[in-house]
């Protein structure tokens, strides 16, 4: 399931999930199938790979047709083929990409896929880390037939104004062939209709119109009633419908007023997770019902957001996020890449396509109140300065309506708090040293307010520690469940009571798998990040009843 409603009436759209062929680098002369969606390792012979595999697909073409192929996610270098011509290439496992493939025939035809989830000079975002780079079609896949000129997106902006709500509404529509071609685009939102009677769409290009109105009898979308609203877009040439395009919409507005993060005009407090996309026995490739089971348990514990460590999610969670009013900090790919990671040649251009994409896809949700780029990354470095600042101007770009931040653990020598919206740092008061959670944050903020970042809204955006699921000590010594609830209490106690914090976010939501090569080991037990609040198969440690206790009040 790629979404939690109908993408298309009219435009043929098939989802390619179920079994697909599957040749490795590792067994060359042994022909598998695996599931798609499904990361690799979840065959015995794929344990712990790290290397290249082929999938492959027969598909039949039951018309002349252009065809446009929809990858959600692939792990994480993808290089694709219709017939034996490439037709894309994609890096990055966590953000959608398509194929087009003009002029197709009716009949059989086959899609393959060359798949890469090793790490080199190549990934520069990918690397050996505190969470696992898995391998395969790990997202959906689908297949649609489109005409010359169809709709490729749309894009909508909720706008509070005067007490009054507006929309601004941009379609576009691709045309790939090398003529203009004129087309009737109707938009229906609410109780209104969009009506651009000759919309030109240039040749080889994709062409955006705008619309921006009122709309009257508005129910604003908010955590407590996440009301959604239908957006269906259609193109007709000489007055037959020829595509079509749905998607859902909220409106709400956010902001930063003072040191506060404003919702619909009033002051909210985050009380989120950090989430990686892990699960004991399908790696990051989380079925529709597992995603539900996390955000119902976050939900118990009484949880109004994540924070989508580190890269961006699958657009079937954020469609929940949607649904259940859960707010939602989603950031671009990255994860404690130092000065010399982010010189990696290719670091700018993947950091970039990755916002680009995670934009332009993920735009229209409601439940996406911020924007996060580079947990952890060289803030405290005049080049890494320089490419904190780049991305803040690329996504500001894109999108002026949601605040930006960033995690920072560079304490006391960031040099980037002039850049973002949000002050957002790691602590991990009680853990990693012997710090106290007040007297460290007091010291910490009273730095802040010397710099860029004085006087803005303060995330904690990751603080806890970790507990192997089981081990109880009433010594409440580190590893056990006694120890990580009281770090827990004790953050929760001062950040949730002090005014100078707008919100935060609890490493981890679940324990989640690591990368087996380099130091890691040294500091993960059983090759997991031990600090999530439920383990690997989503059983609550004690510290889940601490953080009800609190979130709850
Ligand atoms: C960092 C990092 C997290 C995780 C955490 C930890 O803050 O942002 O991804 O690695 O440390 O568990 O130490």
């Amino acid at each position: 399931m790629i979404r939690l409603f109908e993408r298309h009436n009219v435009r043929v759209y098939r989802e390619l999930d179920g079994m697909w062929s599957f040749v490795s680098e590792k067994y060359p002369s042994k022909c598998y199938t695996l599931p798609v969606p499904s990361a690799w390792e979840q065959h015995p012979d794929f344990l712990t790979y790290r290397g290249k595999g082929i999938y492959t697909k027969k598909v039949n073409v039951k018309e002349n047709t252009n065809i446009r192929l929809v990858f959600k996610g692939v792990s994480h270098t993808a290089d694709v083929a219709f017939d034996g011509v490439r037709v894309a290439h994609h890096y990055n496992a966590y953000t959608p990409f398509t194929a087009i493939v003009r002029n197709v025939n009716s009949g059989a035809h086959t899609i393959s896929v060359d798949v890469d989830n090793t790490f080199s000079e190549a990934s520069a975002l990918h690397i050996p880390n505190d969470y696992y780079t898995y391998g395969g079609l790990t997202r959906p896949v689908a297949m649609e037939y489109v005409p010359d000129v169809y709709i490729e997106n749309i894009h909508f902006t909720p706008i509070l104004r005067d007490g009054k709500w507006y929309g601004k509404t941009e379609i576009k529509l691709t045309n790939l062939g090398d003529k203009p071609e004129t087309v009737s685009l109707c938009a229906t939102l609410a109780d209104e209709r969009i009506l651009i009677p000759k919309a030109k769409a240039e040749p080889n290009t994709t062409t955006t119109f705008t619309d921006e109105r009122e709309y009257e009898n508005i129910t604003v979308w908010s955590c407590e009633n996440p009301k959604l609203y239908t957006l269906t877009a259609t193109i007709s040439q000489n007055g037959v419908v020829t595509d079509d395009l749905i998607d859902r919409v909220g409106f709400r507005k956010i902001e930063i007023i003072g040191k506060d993060i404003v919702l619909n005009g009033e002051r909210f407090f985050i009380k989120g997770y950090n989430r990686h996309e892990d699960y004991a026995t399908v790696g990051c490739a989380i079925p529709l019902q597992l995603m539900v089971k996390d955000l119902e348990l976050m939900i118990e514990s009484g949880a109004n957001s994540v924070r989508t460590c580190h890269y961006p999610n699958d657009e079937l969670f954020l469609d929940l996020c949607d649904e259940k009013g859960i707010v939602v900090w989603e950031e671009n790919h990255a994860r404690g890449l130092y000065l010399p990671d982010m010189q990696n040649p290719n670091f700018e251009r993947q950091c970039k396509d990755c916002i680009d994409e995670m934009i332009e896809y993920h735009y229209n949700h409601p439940s996406i109140i911020i924007w996060g780029i580079l947990n952890e990354c060289a803030s405290e470095t005049e080049e890494g300065r320089e490419m904190y600042k780049k991305q803040y101007e690329q996504i500001r770009s894109l999108d002026t309506s949601r605040p930006l931040t960033s995690a920072s653990c560079r304490y006391y020598k960031d040099i980037c708090l002039d850049l973002p919206d949000i002050v957002s740092f790691n602590i991990y008061s009680g853990w990693y040293d012997t710090n106290k959670v007040d007297t460290e944050f007091e010291k910490q903020y009273a730095w802040i307010q010397t710099t860029g970042g004085a006087g803005k809204p303060m995330i904690i955006s990751e603080f806890g520690g970790a507990a192997i699921y089981g081990f109880r000590e009433p010594t409440h010594v580190k590893w056990s469940e006694e120890r990580q609830a009281q770090i827990i209490d004790e953050s929760l106690e001062y950040y949730m009571n002090t005014p100078d914090v707008c919100g935060v976010y609890i490493w981890q939501f679940a324990d989640c798998r690591v990368t087996d090569e380099s130091w890691w080991y040294q500091q993960r037990a059983r090759t997991r990040n031990n600090k999530g609040i439920v383990d690997e198969y989503r059983r609550p440690k004690l510290a889940f009843e601490t953080v009800k206790k609190h979130f709850k009040k």
